[in-house]
């Protein structure tokens, strides 16, 4: 069940026409804008969730958050150089993708945190499956596929507990696999 979400997450039709290069610009753009409030969703989220995390998980949780101003930043570049207008509505994707962010927020720590390293998991996998030589979108899969976001999602990794979590890591994965769906609508 978790495996097929899994997949499901991160072998998607617009990964695959991404790697493919078929992927038309309009749903592209639809997926950058909506993709760049879910950043500013996530931020608010993990600024919240570095407040209350123990210790041993503040340095990566605070190193992340630095890590998401700093997308946000290059989301306005890539946005300007694809002519595409940030100040968009959120789509209902990324409003209840919003709503499961509240609700780990209001979780104790350790589901959070699963939560978190989930949503990073899968773009980690997800855009590797995107990968191609040729794209013209290559600098996304590099963005997500970096040596330093993999060692970022593997220092998450050590703060999750996704064994005691079923719940909230098939959560995140059905908001991931409607994301995609979104964009491809
Ligand atoms: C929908 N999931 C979605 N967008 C992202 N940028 C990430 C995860 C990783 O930060």
């Amino acid at each position: 069940m978790l495996d097929a979400l899994w997949t499901a997450a991160t072998r998607h039709p617009f990964l695959d026409a991404v790697r493919d290069c078929t992927i038309a610009d309009t749903d592209f753009n639809r997926w950058l804008a909506q993709d760049a409030l879910f950043v500013a969703d996530l931020l608010t989220f993990q600024a919240r969730l570095l407040a209350r995390a123990p210790r041993p998980a503040q340095g990566v949780l605070a190193g992340g958050s630095v890590a998401l101003v700093d997308e946000l930043d290059w989301f306005e570049v890539q946005a300007t150089r694809r002519d595409v207008e940030l100040e968009q509505q959120a789509l209902p994707a990324t409003l209840a993708y919003r709503e499961l962010l509240l609700r780990l927020d209001a979780m104790p720590v350790d589901g959070a945190l699963t939560g978190l390293w989930v949503i990073e998991k899968v773009y980690l996998l997800a855009w590797s499956s995107a990968a191609s030589d040729s794209s013209p979108l290559r600098e996304f899969v590099e963005h997500w596929t970096a040596p330093g976001f993999a060692a970022y999602v593997d220092a998450l990794g050590e703060l999750a507990t996704p064994e005691g979590h079923d719940d909230v890591v098939a959560e995140v994965l059905t908001h991931e696999v409607a994301f995609w769906d979104m964009a491809l609508t």
